[in-house]
């Protein structure tokens, strides 16, 4: 029934067309008929709708293609193996089931729609159909175990470059895993691993950009905190050219960190910290801690000066400006 309504709309272009026309001619009453409109709408499709004028066709989701993503790479290994899936619990869950099968550093997974989108500590992560960018990437680095953080901060340095280069937008990252832009959460970024003892195996490095969303595509309660791209700029984004971007930006960067460490992947980090030097409340796997923002240091981690004059070293949590 959606493809037919869908067909009826395509000989109308540019028409509004009410629910008592669409429900003569598909035969069915006016309930299936805004029905099924409101499940175009989940899948993506936006109609505008006037009383007594009824529905008319905006836009349909803006589908990404592989063909177009690949032909305008510009990288070497990143995102040379690409899986485009329409919907996908996870695209976490589908990268690590390739890394079993044998996939190679740089296999990238990307999804329309995720149902079971997941973020940290089992928290989780919006993700609508057509309008985001859900991508998972493998990676093999070559460092120990404990070093990983600090890919969460050279992942978030990359998205934030790419950003900037395609949208007129100001971008901050708040440590360690949100990218904010005027203090709403734009991007997050989830890394999972894989390994055993010291060894690392294998990351998945889970990215989630709110690219063309509006308002209306998240739930109520995430309305005050998320904000997307598109809310910011003012205009759609191509999400293929900010995918392109991204992996050129993270190629780059993780090829400086392999040369030359963490070091230079940190300075580019504090240009765009948020966080540093502000009383920061950081809820901690040790309970809620309250201080200064001082520094990252080589791990990755954050050093906060607590009111005491202690230093403490925080290796995961959730800060809150204040
Ligand atoms: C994160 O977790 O920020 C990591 C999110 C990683 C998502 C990607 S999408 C592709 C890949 N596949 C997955 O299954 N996951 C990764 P965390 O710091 O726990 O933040 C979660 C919080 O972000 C939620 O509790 C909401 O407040 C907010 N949030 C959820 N969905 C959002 C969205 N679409 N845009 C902005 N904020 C959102």
């Amino acid at each position: 029934m959606n493809k037919r309504i869908l067909q009826v709309f395509e000989q109308h272009p540019h028409a509004f067309l009410s629910g008592e026309e669409l429900s003569r001619q598909l035969n069915c009453s006016r309930t299936a008929i805004w029905k099924h409109i409101r499940s175009l709408r989940e899948a993506g499709y936006e109609f505008d709708s006037a009383p007594r004028k009824g529905y008319k066709l905006i836009s349909k989701p803006e589908k990404l293609n592989a063909a177009e993503l690949i032909g305008g790479l510009t990288t070497k290994v990143m995102g040379r193996q690409l899986h485009i899936l329409d919907e996908v619990d996870s695209t976490q869950a589908v990268a690590h089931a390739l890394v079993g099968s044998g996939a190679v550093e740089g296999t990238l997974v990307l999804a329309e729609r995720q149902t079971s989108g997941r973020g940290r500590m089992g928290r989780h992560w919006h993700s609508p159909p057509g309008k985001g960018i859900w991508l998972s990437l493998v990676l093999t680095p070559r460092i120990p175990i404990y070093f990983t953080p600090q890919l969460t901060l050279l992942a978030a340095v990359a998205v934030c470059r790419s950003i900037q280069k395609l949208c007129k937008v100001e971008i901050g990252i708040k440590w360690p895993n949100d990218l904010l832009i005027h203090g709403k959460k734009v991007c997050g970024i989830l890394l999972e691993i894989n390994g055993e003892d010291e060894r690392l195996k294998y990351v998945i490095a889970g990215i989630g950009i709110s690219a063309n969303l509006r308002l209306e595509d998240y739930p109520e309660e995430l309305r005050g905190v998320a904000t997307s791209l598109a809310i910011e700029s003012g205009s759609a984004v191509s999400r293929t050219a900010v995918i392109q971007a991204f992996l050129r930006e993270f190629e780059d960067l993780y090829g400086l960190y392999h040369e030359e460490g963490f070091g230079p992947i940190r300075l580019l980090w504090e240009t765009y910290s948020v966080s540093l030097h502000r009383p920061i409340r950081v809820q901690t796997p040790n309970g809620l801690m309250e201080g200064m923002a001082e520094s990252i240091d080589e791990s990755g981690a954050l050093t906060i000066s607590l009111a005491s004059g202690e230093s403490i070293r925080v290796f995961s949590g959730d800060v809150e400006l204040r």
